[in-house]
């Protein structure tokens, strides 16, 4: 483990700066060390790990399945690593980065504890002049923005947050050191992926634990449980057959994808598929009919099973209906997987409260003050209120291009990419696994090792080619971000408010920038545009 008294230099000089220590970060470092590149890393964390370094929340934990959120790339690493539930929590995921950051000595080429703050390209040199907020200087001809998609952590806009005399956390920043509520009065903001895990965990330690819900989410079992070792020693003996399978699937994933639509079926019928859905646990339902990402009618169908399911299990019947997901389509925000999420409302010291119908008016020293005057008085408040996603670490790091053009100039109405990993205007840099691609809407690791290959692929072949720059013209982007769009238009994401449409942060334009026309597609696509000699990217 790395610590923070000893800090890496940072060359000077480099082939390829790579910006992030996550699951991108560390694959890309070493790719292009294998490739010969000159590659170090940096990150604003101590170690490596990423979100699994950042997110140490009790309850946090993966809800795609252990054996599919891991690497590919190296068969012993596949072997040599056993996974021991079906989703992963967090320690473990960190053991496992951990254990592959070991495995291929890749702290050596990063450096920690340290902030990219400034990324500039010069035109006539062709390079980009990096700066850190250490005072280093680094000159690079690639930059590769493994920034991650959920990494920087967003507080909401509610006046006095700083005025709590008790403790506030992030969920996104959880001290690493862990945090005991033992006989607080603890409230939770946020009631999405990280809340529903949060929340059952503080509730257990807490005094009182007040949950202030805006708006609920749709939430279906995860039935997370050991993993079976004779069915993962199974899985490891194919396991290159069995990735290959995901690569082509359109989730990166093995979800069996419905023929039929969900308006199709009789209520019997589906009542029946909905329920060894919810036994099973996961979120393969989403796939089981043509229509629950598109028609409102279709997800209105499932929606109501959910709520049925929420009635069945919370006890006191107001606490229930404030959990049914009203006002917004099933599967329009993410589907979020629980463990004793719902009967922790069943507890006697927890409390819902519904800040939809009475706001959050301002945050008092002694805690929350509701707008009908009602205090909520705290010990510790915890905000699980998501992330400023897909663009908020690529605008912190002060990007700017061709002619002095800035990222967030260049972005101003949503991202603009060509196949997600580059952009006009900022030649040599490389995004991983987000906007424009299909990022978190997939299986990530597996859109991680497919971006990370095709961009040192493409950097390999530029050597090979004596190219020194690299530019994504205009008219390829343009294409590409009209099809980004039209392959989401049709679909009911954007009828929800959340972060995959921006909505979560003040001013940013509503725009789905994830691109839904499928893993296996796209990945069709990116492996044509390199075989035919990368067009779309001005190369020189
Ligand atoms: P990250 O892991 O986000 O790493 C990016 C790194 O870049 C961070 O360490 C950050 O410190 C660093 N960084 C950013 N800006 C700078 C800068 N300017 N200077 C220096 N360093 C910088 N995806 C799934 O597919 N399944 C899941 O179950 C799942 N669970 C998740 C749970 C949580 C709590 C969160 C937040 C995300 C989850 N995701 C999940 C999405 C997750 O983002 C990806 O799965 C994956 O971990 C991303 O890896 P990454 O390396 O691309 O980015
Ligand atoms: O964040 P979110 P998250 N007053 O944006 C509420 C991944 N992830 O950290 O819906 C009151 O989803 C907001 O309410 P509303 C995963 O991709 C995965 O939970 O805006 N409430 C919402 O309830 C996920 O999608 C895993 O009305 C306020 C919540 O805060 C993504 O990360 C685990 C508020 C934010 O929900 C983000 O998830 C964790 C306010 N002023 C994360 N402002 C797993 O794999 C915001 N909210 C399991």
């Amino acid at each position: 483990m790395a610590t923070t008294s000893h800090r890496n230099p940072v060359p000077g000089e480099l082939d390829v700066l790579v910006v992030g220590a996550g699951f991108s970060g560390l694959y890309s470092v070493y790719r292009l060390r294998e490739l010969g590149f000159r590659v170090h890393g940096i990150d604003a964390g101590d170690d490596v790990g990423g979100v699994w370094y950042w997110n140490r929340y009790p309850g946090a934990r993966c809800d795609i399945e252990s054996v599919d959120y891991c690497y590919s790339f190296s068969s012993d690493l596949v072997r040599e690593w056993d996974w021991t539930e079906r989703y992963p929590a967090q320690p473990e995921i960190l053991r496992y980065i951990n254990f592959v950051a070991d495995k291929f000595d890749l702290r050596a080429n990063f450096t920690f504890g340290t902030r990219v703050n400034g990324v500039t390209w010069n035109d006539e040199t062709n390079r980009w002049h990096v700066t850190t907020d250490h005072g280093d200087r680094v000159t690079a001809a690639h930059v590769i923005m493994a920034t991650g998609q959920l990494a920087v952590p967003q507080l909401p806009d509610i006046p006095g947050i700083d005025d709590f005399a008790g403790r506030t956390l992030h969920t996104g920043a959880w001290p690493h050191d862990g945090v005991d509520v033992s006989g607080q009065r603890v409230a939770v903001i946020g009631t999405g992926s990280s809340g529903v895990q949060v929340i059952p965990q503080l509730a257990k330690q807490a005094d009182h634990l007040t949950v202030l819900q805006r708006t609920a989410h749709f939430v279906v079992p995860a039935k997370n449980h050991p993993l079976d070792q004779e069915y993962a020693e199974d899985l490891k003996s194919r396991f290159e057959e069995y990735r290959e399978a995901a690569r082509h699937h359109p989730g990166g994933t093995h979800r069996a994808i419905g023929t039929r639509s969900a308006l199709e079926v009789s209520e019997e019928e589906l009542r029946e598929a909905f329920d060894e859905y919810w036994e099973r646990g996961g979120p393969d339902i989403l796939a089981a009919y043509t229509d629950l990402r598109t028609s409102e009618e279709a997800a209105e169908r499932v929606g109501e099973l959910v709520r049925e399911k929420i009635r069945g299990i919370v006890h006191d019947p107001q606490t229930a209906e404030l959990l049914c997901p009203r006002g917004y389509p099933f599967g329009s925000k993410r589907l979020v997987l629980e463990i004793d999420y719902y009967t922790t409302y069943n507890r006697e010291n927890v409390t819902l409260v519904d800040v939809a119908s009475d706001p959050i008016e301002r945050i008092v020293p002694e805690g929350v003050r509701l707008r009908s005057g009602r205090l909520v008085e705290l010990d510790t408040l915890v905000f699980a209120t998501g992330f400023d996603a897909l663009t908020g670490a690529l605008f912190a790091a002060n990007i700017t291009g061709v002619g002095g053009l800035t990222l967030p100039e260049a972005w101003k109405d949503g991202p603009r990419t060509y196949l997600g990993i580059g952009t006009h205007r900022f030649p040599n840099l490389y995004f991983v696994a987000g906007a424009g691609s299909p990022s978190v809407i997939s299986n990530v690791l597996i859109s991680i090792e497919q971006h990370v290959e095709w961009i040192t692929d493409h950097i390999g072949w530029l050597r090979e080619h004596g190219h020194e720059r690299s530019e994504v013209t205009e008219e390829a982007q343009d294409d590409w971000t009209r099809h980004v769009f039209e392959t989401a238009e049709p679909t009911l994401f954007m009828k929800g408010n959340s972060w995959y449409v921006g909505a979560n942060v003040p001013g940013k334009p509503r725009v789905f920038a994830l691109y839904l026309g499928g893993v296996g597609h796209y990945r069709a696509v990116c492996a044509d545009i390199a075989s035919r000699g990368y067009p779309g990217f001005a190369t020189t």
